[in-house]
């Protein structure tokens, strides 16, 4: 939890998100967010390991506590699973499972460090974000 505290400061320093925010998943190294997230100790972040990361951050956003995060909670960017505003916990979520299911690339609901390494670059190149 160490360093991920230290890329929320550093992510905090740079925006005007919410300070105890939790970066976007997007935005946390591959080793970094297995370590990190990796709950269940298998080596690899299951499907709810990274949605209930995801959730969690969601709620710390959404300041006024109105269930939808919108620009001014947390502005769209590069490293956001979606850039829809506002959105909902719903359609957070789901962006959030599209993507798992776009990294997870022999199905087994969990990505490795490869997978997401894999994915990112994957959207890079496609345009998607
Ligand atoms: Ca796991
Ligand atoms: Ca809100
Ligand atoms: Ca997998």
């Amino acid at each position: 939890m160490r360093s991920l505290l230290c890329l929320t400061l550093a992510f905090a320093a740079t925006t005007a998100v919410a300070a105890d925010a939790p970066p976007p998943i997007g935005s946390v190294p591959p080793d970094q967010l297995i370590k990190d997230l990796d709950r269940n100790g298998n080596g690899c972040l299951d499907l709810e390991e990274g949605r209930n990361y995801a959730s969690r951050r969601f709620h710390i956003l959404d300041a006024n506590g109105d269930e939808n995060v919108d620009a001014t909670e947390a502005p769209p960017g590069p490293m956001e699973t979606t850039n829809d505003r506002p959105v909902s916990l719903a359609a957070w979520q789901d962006a959030y499972h599209t993507r798992f299911a776009s990294f997870d690339g022999d199905a087994n609901s969990c990505l490795n460090a490869e997978e997401i390494t894999k994915g990112r670059a994957a959207l890079g190149t496609g345009g998607a974000q």
